[in-house]
């Protein structure tokens, strides 16, 4: 199976890639679900919806800045870097990520569309500036803008739309696309698990690499089990 997608993907002018926390897991960062996910020790309606954020701002941006510290903390690994190595040699190359962490910009991929926000960027509540900042810890909790509004996390939030103008370049890189990789998503969380049939229903080749079987693997012309650090590398070799 490795053979047929590499080849593939060599004979693809336009590629598009969604990944998701299962990207990040060799780096160190945790993923949501499954056995050792956050949703096992945190419950997301009280963390990543917009209710939460207004009934505890404060227990929000603790767990927030939690992560930050986390994900400061780590590198790209290979596959990251695989993936930024892949952008340079397509002529058309989209890599839509519903990770927050900055790990594929810290690999050098260039054209990353963030589906689900930056955990590195803060948003004010009260006057809507947005802002970068990459301290962890944060200086003070919950932080605030230079207006004294509330500062949010720059994510996406169950409930909450996603970014209008990046949301419409993912869909028109996976409508676009000769091959979509799918690296280390569950593929449950819509409307982003929804590029991968879309991609499929315009003629796409789509190629999952992730250890465990998900909804679209059933779409999926090539399924490859295994850790994105290790696959990726291996896909991408020689392309
Ligand atoms: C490896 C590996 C290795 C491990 N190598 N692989 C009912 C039906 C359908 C939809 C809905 C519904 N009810 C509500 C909805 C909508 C909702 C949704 O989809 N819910 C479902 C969960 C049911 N979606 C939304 O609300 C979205 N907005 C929206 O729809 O707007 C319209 C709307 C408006 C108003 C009302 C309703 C709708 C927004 C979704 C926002 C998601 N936000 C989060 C948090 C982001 C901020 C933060 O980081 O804190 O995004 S939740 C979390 O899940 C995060 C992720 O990006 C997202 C997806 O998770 P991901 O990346 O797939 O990770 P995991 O952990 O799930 O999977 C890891 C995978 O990796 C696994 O498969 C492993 O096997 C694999 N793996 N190690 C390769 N080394
Ligand atoms: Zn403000």
């Amino acid at each position: 199976m490795l053979p047929q997608a590499r080849q593939w993907l060599r004979d693809a002018r336009v590629v598009a890639v969604l990944t998701g926390a299962g990207m990040s897991a060799e780096s160190g960062v945790p993923t949501f679900r499954g056995p050792e996910g956050l949703w096992k020790q945190f419950r997301p309606e009280e963390l990543a919806t917009p209710e939460a954020f207004a009934r505890d701002p404060l227990l929000v941006w603790e767990w927030y800045d939690w992560r930050r510290r986390t994900i400061a903390a780590v590198t790209p690994h290979a596959g990251h870097l695989a993936l930024a190595a892949l952008e340079k040699v397509k002529e058309d190359f989209a890599l839509i990520t519903q990770n927050v962490d900055g790990l594929h910009d810290a690999a050098g991929s260039r054209n990353v569309l963030k589906v689900h926000g930056d955990i590195w960027r803060l948003r004010c509540t009260r006057c809507r500036r947005e802002w970068t900042c990459r301290d962890a810890p944060l200086a003070s909790l919950p932080p605030r803008c230079d207006c004294g509004g509330l500062a949010r996390p720059g994510v996406v939030w169950f409930g909450e739309s996603l970014p209008r103008d990046v949301w419409a370049k993912a869909e028109e890189a996976a409508e676009r696309c000769e091959v979509l990789l799918v690296a280390g998503t569950s593929a449950v969380v819509y409307p982003a698990a929804g590029l991968v049939p879309l991609a499929k229903r315009a003629g796409a080749r789509v190629i999952e690499i992730n250890r465990e079987q998900t909804p679209v693997s059933a779409v999926c012309d090539a399924s490859l089990r295994g850790p994105a650090g290790e696959v990726l590398p291996a896909l991408i070799a020689e392309v």
